[in-house]
């Protein structure tokens, strides 16, 4: 497991990132730069970083990020080694969107390790936003994914562990609680969103997780529903979620954390009304997590959480490790 704190220490004692570059934004990042969500994300912002430091573009440096924690054995829910729902099935959600509006999405999808790449392809492949299930699997195939068994025996020993009192209660921060951890975890969640800006300016952005561990069958989450998981406009900026997506859908928290950008509100702003929309709508969601990430076409950069616990990961030309605690309500 990454040496968090380590690595918060490290972040603000290092170099140039500009910490606070304007009230309301966490940070402020000179382009290209890449941000992420959870402690692997400095792993997916390196990934991304090689192809954004040569000049590439924000949707290939995300799609390449975010299949760092997709092929993570030690990752237990984003792609291969995900947990799975509560009848053993893996079943992966991801979407894709630049700065233009396109975008692409794949939800439920089994035996497919980088579902990322295929909600790519439905994005530039087909006349649609969205796959599910079977008909995602079937496309994925048409296009040359392998497929593969994604349930690891480390992942099924928690299944059938989860399965001696199979009571399912999603727990704030398991990401963190129990990344790089074994079968004794209790992680339910786990996903990546990450927002780039490239060297010409465009923005991009992905989100990819396995969901809910121990969901119920044909669960989806905010992961690929384009507006609640992830959101980019590339004259404003981009925005992605993570924790419990019922909540955030509820409440189509990624577009409403860059409609409120657009209003003029920085990113660090933009999110911390977003998680209060929630909150103000259904007190009782103080007991769950959710974490907005935002990023604005000027490189300034946001979060906000409900629960301590959310961290994030940046990475410019003037620092590649950085990772910050996300500020919260409780
Ligand atoms: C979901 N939002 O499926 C995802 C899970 C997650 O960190 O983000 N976990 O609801």
């Amino acid at each position: 497991m990454l040496d968090r704190r380590a690595l918060i220490t490290a972040a603000l004692a290092g170099p140039p990132l500009l910490l606070a570059g304007r009230a309301g934004a966490a940070a402020t990042l000179t382009s290209p730069c890449v941000i992420s969500t959870w402690d692997f994300g400095v792993a997916a912002n390196q990934a991304a970083w090689a192809v954004l430091s040569k000049g590439g573009s924000a949707l290939d440096a995300v799609e390449a990020g975010a299949r760092v924690p997709e092929a993570d054995l030690n990752n237990h829910s984003v792609g291969r080694a995900g947990y799975p729902d509560r009848d053993g099935h893996v079943t992966l959600d991801a979407s894709i969107m630049d700065a233009d509006g396109n975008c692409g999405a794949v939800a439920g999808l089994e035996h497919i390790a980088h579902p990322i790449s295929v909600a790519r392809r439905v994005m530039e492949r087909t006349p649609h936003v969205l796959l599910v299930g079977d008909g995602a699997l079937q496309f994925a195939l048409e296009q040359g994914f392998p497929r593969e068994e994604l349930l690891t025996p480390e992942s099924r020993a928690a299944w059938r562990e989860w399965l001696k009192t199979a009571k399912y209660r999603p727990a704030a921060n398991s990401e963190v609680d129990t990344y790089g951890k074994g079968a004794g975890g209790a992680a339910n969640h786990d996903t990546i969103g990450m927002l780039a800006l490239d060297a010409k300016g465009e923005l991009a952005g992905a989100c990819t997780t396995s969901g809910m561990a121990w969901k119920l069958r044909g669960r989806v989450g905010d992961s690929p529903i384009i507006g609640a998981g992830l959101y980019v406009d590339g004259a404003v900026g981009a925005a992605t979620s993570t924790g419990v997506g019922e909540e955030v859908i509820r409440n189509v928290g990624s577009f409403l954390v860059v409609e409120l950008m657009r209003q003029g509100h920085p990113p660090e702003e933009a999110c911390k009304a977003a998680v209060k929309r929630i909150l103000d709508r259904k007190p009782s969601a103080k007991d769950l997590q959710v974490g907005f990430l935002a990023l604005n076409t000027r490189g300034e950069v946001g979060a906000w959480s409900i629960q301590k616990g959310f961290s994030y990961a940046l990475c410019d030309g003037a620092k590649q490790d950085a990772l910050l605690p996300g500020p919260s309500f409780y």
